[in-house]
Parts: C-alpha cells; sequence; structure tokens
C-alpha cells in the first residue's frame, strides 16, 4: 500500500507513556507515512521524545497560546500536505493496526470513513451513560441539520480525503466548539447527506493505555453549547 498519501495527525497533551511507542509502531509498520504531531504545549517529555526519532516524515506543531483537540485537528488537517489524513488519539485507545482498512476505504472514494465503536471497554458507568446521552442528542441534532447519519458521530477516530475536509471546514467555521472534544459531530453538522460518501469500519475501543485522561466537565459542557450551533 502507498503510506505516503496518508498522513497520521496526532493531538498530543501530555502523552510521554504513549507517543514513543506509537510512532514506532507507525514508523516500522506504515513504509513512508507521514505523521504530524500537534502538541499543546506539553509539560512532559512528549515533543523531546517525538523529536529523538528524526523520522523524515514527521512535522510537530508546537502550538502555544490557543489550546483545545478541535483547533488542533484543524491545524494539523491544514499542516498535513497528503491526499487523505486520518486523525487518533496519542493513547492507543484507537487501534493503529487498522490503518490499512481505513487507507482502503480513502483509496476506493470515500470522502470520510468513521471508525464505529463495537464495545467500550473499561469505561465506568457514569461515562458510559453520560456518553450514550450526548450521542443520543448529537444524532438528533444532526437529523434535523439533514446531516449524514453515522453510527459513532462521537467517535475521535476517522479518516478523510483531505480536500474534502478542509471545504467542509471552511464553509462553516463556526460551527466548530474550538477547545470541544468532538470534532466529527462538529464538522457533519454542516455537511448535507447527499453531498458526501461515508464509509465505517468497526472496532474495539480499549481503556488508556497509560497517562491520564484529559477530558472533563468543561468538555461536556462545550459539547452542550455545540449542540446550538
Ligand atoms: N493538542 C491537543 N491534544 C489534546 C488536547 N486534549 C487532549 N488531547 C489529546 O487528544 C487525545 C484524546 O484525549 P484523551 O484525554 O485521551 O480523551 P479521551 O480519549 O476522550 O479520554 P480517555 O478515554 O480517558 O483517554 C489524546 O491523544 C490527548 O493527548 C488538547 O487540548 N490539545
Ligand atoms: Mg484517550
Amino acid at each position: 500500500m502507498e503510506f505516503g498519501k496518508l498522513t497520521a495527525i496526532l493531538p498530543t497533551l501530555n502523552e510521554e507513556e504513549n507517543i514513543s511507542q506509537l510512532l514506532d509502531f507507525l514508523i516500522a509498520n506504515y513504509p513512508g507515512i507521514n505523521i504530524t504531531i500537534v502538541d499543546d504545549s506539553s509539560a512532559d517529555a512528549t515533543v523531546r521524545i517525538a523529536k529523538s526519532k528524526n523520522y523524515a516524515n514527521l512535522k510537530i506543531l508546537e502550538r502555544t497560546g490557543t489550546r483545545g483537540l478541535t483547533t488542533s485537528i484543524i491545524d494539523g488537517i491544514n499542516a498535513a500536505g497528503t491526499e487523505f489524513f486520518i486523525v487518533m488519539d496519542s493513547d492507543f485507545q484507537h487501534p493503529p493496526e487498522k490503518i490499512p482498512e481505513i487507507l482502503r476505504a480513502l483509496d476506493a472514494g470515500a470522502d470520510l470513513v468513521v471508525m464505529r465503536r463495537t464495545e467500550v471497554r473499561d469505561w465506568p458507568a457514569h461515562r458510559k451513560i453520560i456518553s450514550l446521552g450526548a450521542e443520543f442528542l448529537a444524532n438528533l441534532r444532526l437529523s434535523i441539520s439533514g446531516s449524514p447519519k453515522v453510527s459513532d458521530v462521537m467517535s475521535g477516530y476517522f479518516g478523510a480525503r483531505r480536500d474534502w475536509a478542509l471545504r467542509s471546514i471552511s464553509s462553516n467555521p463556526k460551527r466548530f466548539e474550538p477547545q470541544g472534544y468532538k470534532f466529527l459531530f462538529d464538522l457533519l453538522k454542516g455537511v448535507k447527506k447527499s453531498s458526501i460518501k461515508v464509509g465505517e469500519i468497526a472496532y474495539v475501543f480499549n481503556g488508556r493505555m497509560r497517562g491520564k485522561s484529559k477530558i472533563g466537565l468543561p468538555h461536556i459542557f462545550r459539547f452542550f453549547r455545540s449542540l446550538f450551533s
């Protein structure tokens, strides 16, 4: 496969315990893959570790000032120079083994490939309940706006054709909750069902391998606000 057509966008915030292993996996298994790390001033060794890999196709965007997962993803898409990109967490919750399947679907003509969680392991009950409620509201919002229906709208793991994504972002900049966690939902709010070819691939979502979660109450508040934009 031609991994050179693909950029893996990895947003990072204090992922020193995971980043080395993830980069090693990507570089060893997907020859020529491009990697863009978007780091929001991690206080730990994340950036130093990434730089130490000396991998020619690795870009590191070191952001200072503005922060947030959604704007990190947008900056990563802008910086990626390839035909396709994928966005994945840097903590191994999104299995990198699935990347060839995503690339195959993009190569076959999908504008967007959503990775659908079939099972969520290791989440406490309250997080599962919040997630189900949020998903219900998000789907309701998307059906009202005639947006494409996907079976895991809250997924943080997806791939897309870059020109399609850039167009969709720039036609609806106000729909994005800059410090939110739900880029995919925000993107879909501005897309019409008839205008897009969506693919879906199932996977098992594991608990974070190492390091700490960054999600908290402010992210939940931002999600509720984003239902109305
Ligand atoms: N650049 C950037 N990356 C972030 C930010 N917040 C989180 N991340 C990264 O985005 C990914 C998702 O964040 P997580 O804290 O794992 O969120 P989550 O997967 O919903 O939560 P857990 O299930 O508890 O891991 C990880 O790779 C984080 O390092 C941010 O504000 N800026
Ligand atoms: Mg995570």
